[in-house]
């Protein structure tokens, strides 16, 4: 069936009525979301049937993704950019008088992530189904996600974020897919049967767990993969032993936000069953399928790479370890044969911190069964360095050190593969933080830097640059984003500089609605829009940035007509529920914003706003508005990045320190198209071993870092009190660990060279030109495409001219 935008409108109409009993007229903006949504649907239920039917039936190898988060924000506009639809549909709904724009603004976003690590995998799904490469998610459907954020009198308070209120349109619910999962046993006992040792659990409970599933569109080539998602219920049969409303609140409980509250012991309890839960029921549907479609499980990885997203999925590996001795009853070297063969584990941060170790008796008490093949697979491990002669590794390699068990070590023992995300990351993990493991196991270790859906990114969210760039190079961009790569050649072009320049004008128009309406007020388009849109953390130093806006602050109060390009200064930012110092970060944000914001004789050279509760969908509306992307993280702490590569890719220019993958941005566009600051990452490196930094040296030797700090203290910002002292002292007393100080001036120095090229619009023009031709490079289909090669072995199954 073609899809011709007659048969759109007629197929509308008719679905209107018959869900709705109303005419478009009457029909509100959410019906016709939801008829629109249900015609999508219906568009790509049969490939989604016909693709796991095949999948099935060929015995393809399938790559399965597990994550604790997945962000894949609103799937409307991308799924009918996928399918091929999207201009038909625009059209036939302006036949109709319906603004498809203002239909879209109705979908909530699917927020089941934090940041990075969760736009990261929804990026993987999108490119996996689009590369035609059968690969699969595997997650949890949080009722909450991660919270809501509001700022109130400039803090941030979270509220439940109620995405699911009035449904999912994307998700299937598969009851006969559900399995159930053992947890809380008080004793394991091996018993015979059947001349094999089983299991028995004595105690606990059964958590049943029901699949939603969500199909994920390939762009224009046919491929509709499987995201499933996992919700936890109270099986019928164990009612009885769920009697109290408690007991049941907390199977409710299971999926209901994100990252629980680590602060406290019932918090962090329940995120590592979470790990549990999500991890348990994804391998055992793994099995279950494998099994019925007739494989043998010693050739599971033929059939079977499970990919470990950082540390949270990582009982992937005792799990299946369990499935195939107590279930299937392998030996243990069998069994550890073909574990270690199927898993492979990306590592996403090297920050200690943020690396999850489990106190022991937390998973003796969720699943003692899982804890003794933990301590059989340290034990083995132990003995073969041993016997390798190797034994002063053991130390700092085991998987069990000090009651806790180490995430990393049980991820690296356990799997074939480890990957950084970008270039110097790799390079640290194996010659710092995880160079003992790198000196076991260097064939382990490889890069994939990471990688955006430019579709999403260009075609949807940046609607003006992308008819710009089909009227200078044509449309094959839109397929191979490479070709953006031919724009190179109109960098001299005035005519072609200008229409650039006015996309990014109009694009910033539509921001400075946004933000009139959002905040209530008023910032000028031709103001350098300055962007800093990432989590809260020290480490991404918003501080860095909320210095230097104090510090033009007072340049001006001193001088009034200083000659500075206006500049408005958009923060968006959640910080952790329990991350006092993020939180109190964003509240001196909101404060000096509320100062500068009201003081007029400043005449509006300064703006800051702080967007609330910043998602991929602001993202859609913030990035295509960036003139400058702050990069700015101390070296050696960002993994990778990703928001550095979707600003470039829609021209805006990188203030950057050498981290995480700005080094590789910083090489396709080259040092004239960017601007570096900054201590690199030996230099970090030398600080930290020598210890020799001392913070109170600067403040006390460089007066405009005395000046701006004091500000934070005399009470010059009114309302930050308490928490301008609080970063004082972060700064000053606790030695300022990021180093912000050491980069304070460099940092100045650089964004006064970007106020100097921001007067010259031509200039400037083509640097963002520059930035966008080569933002090809960063593509996710081609980072998955590495992955599928070099880590799962898996190969496309749809070709893309197959749409
Ligand atoms: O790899 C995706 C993303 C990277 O781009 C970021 O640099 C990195 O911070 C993030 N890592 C995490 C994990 N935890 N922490 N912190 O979110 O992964």
């Amino acid at each position: 069936m073609q899809f011709t935008k007659e048969y759109f409108i007629q197929e509308f109409k008719k679905r209107l009525n018959e869900g709705y009993a109303v005419d478009i007229k009457q029909a509100s903006n959410f019906e016709l979301y939801q008829t629109l949504a249900s015609i999508v649907r219906s568009g790509y239920n049969n490939a989604w049937h016909q693709n796991i039917k095949n999948n099935a039936r060929e015995g393809n190898k399938q790559a399965y993704y597990f994550s604790i988060e997945f962000l894949p924000g609103r799937l409307l506009q991308s799924n009918l950019l996928n399918m091929g639809w999207y201009d038909t549909v625009i059209s036939g709904l302006k036949d109709l008088d319906i603004d498809f724009y203002e239909v879209t603004e109705i979908e909530k976003d699917m927020a089941l992530g934090n940041g990075g690590l969760g736009r990261l995998a929804a990026a993987f799904m999108d490119a996996l189904a689009s590369s035609g490469l059968p690969g699969n998610g595997n997650g949890i459907r949080y009722k909450y996600g991660l919270f809501k954020q509001k700022i109130v009198d400039g803090y941030q308070v979270e509220l439940p974020n109620e995405w699911l209120n009035q449904g999912n349109s994307w998700e299937v619910r598969r009851d006969s897919k559900a399995v159930d999962i053992h947890i809380n046993a008080t004793e394991v006992s091996l018993l015979e049967k059947d001349g094999h040792l089983v299991p028995v659990y004595h105690g606990g409970k059964v958590i049943r767990a029901v699949p939603y599933d969500v199909g994920v569109v390939g762009f224009q080539n046919g491929c509709v993969n499987n995201l499933r998602l996992w919700d936890a219920e109270i099986p019928e049969s164990e009612e009885v032993n769920y009697r109290t409303l408690d007991e049941r609140r907390k199977i409710e409980d299971l999926t209901s936000i994100l990252y629980p509250d680590d602060s406290t012991s019932e918090g962090r309890r329940l995120r590592l069953l979470q790990e549990y839960f999500f991890v348990s029921a994804g391998i055992q549907s793994i099995l279950k399928h494998h099994k019925k479609a007739g494989h043998n499980l010693n050739k599971l990885a033929d059939y079977v790479a499970i990919h470990i997203n950082d540390t949270h999925p990582v009982l992937c590996i005792p799990e299946l370890m369990r499935l195939l001795l107590d279930e299937e009853h392998y030996g243990w070297d069998e069994a550890w044969e073909i574990t270690t063969q199927v898993m492979s584990y990306t590592n996403h941060t090297l920050m200690a911190e943020a690396m999850e170790k489990w106190p022991i008796h937390y998973i003796q008490e969720l699943q003692p069964r899982i804890y003794q093949i933990i301590c059989e697979i340290e034990r083995r491990y132990v003995e073969s360095l041993e016997k390798r002669g190797q034994a002063e590794l053991i130390p700092s390699t085991r998987i069990i050190a000090d009651n806790q068990i180490r995430m990393v070590s049980l991820a690296i023992i356990g799997s074939h593969s480890v990957n950084g995300v970008a270039k110097l990351h790799t390079e640290l993990m194996k010659s710092q933080v995880l160079n003992d493991f790198y000196r076991l196991f260097p064939e382990r270790f490889n890069n994939k830097t990471n990688g955006i859906t430019e579709r999403r990114w260009l075609q949807i969210a940046n609607r003006e640059l992308s008819k710009v760039l089909d009227k200078t190079i044509g449309k094959t961009w839109r397929y191979a984003a490479d070709d953006l790569e031919m724009l190179l050649k109109y960098q001299d072009d005035e005519k072609v500089l200008k229409e650039i320049n006015h996309a990014k004008y109009q694009n910033k128009v539509r921001l400075a609605e946004h933000v009139k309406k959002s905040n209530g007020l008023k910032i000028s388009p031709d103001a350098i829009f300055d962007v800093q849109i990432k989590r809260l953390h020290e480490y991404k130093r918003q501080l860095l940035n909320l210095l230097r806006i104090i510090k033009l602050y007072q340049d001006l109060k001193e001088n009034p007509n200083l000659d500075i390009q206006p500049r408005v200064f958009i923060f968006g930012a959640k910080a952790a529920p329990g991350y006092h110092e993020a939180k109190v970060i964003i509240k001196c944000i909101n404060e000096v914003g509320n100062l500068i914001n009201n003081d007029q004789t400043i005449q509006d050279k300064l703006k800051v706003v702080f967007i609330e509760d910043y998602s991929v969908s602001l993202a859609e509306l913030i990035i295509p508005a960036a003139d400058v992307s702050e990069q700015i993280s101390t070296a050696t702490k960002e993994a990778s990045g990703t928001s550095n590569m979707k600003l470039m890719l829609n021209g805006a220019l990188t203030v950057a320190t050498l981290d995480g993958a700005n080094i590789e941005i910083k090489d396709q566009v080259g040092d004239d198209n960017i601007f570096i600051f900054g201590l690199t990452k030996d230099e970090v490196t030398a600080h930290n071993q020598t210890q020799d930094y001392c913070a109170w040296d600067y403040y006390n030797n460089i007066p405009v870092i005395k000046r701006v700090l004091d500000a934070l203290i005399d009470g010059s910002i009114p309302n930050i009190q308490v928490e301008g002292r609080h970063v004082f002292d972060l700064l000053t007393r606790f030695n300022d660990q990021f180093f912000v100080l050491a980069d304070f001036e460099g940092y100045l120095a650089i964004q006064e060279q970007v106020d100097q090229a921001y007067r010259k619009p031509l200039a400037w023009a083509k640097m963002s030109l520059i930035n966008i031709a080569k933002g090809g490079h960063f593509s996710a289909d081609k980072t998955v495409q590495r992955y599928a090669k070099e880590i799962w072995h898996i190969k496309p199954v749809v070709e893309k001219d197959e749409a």
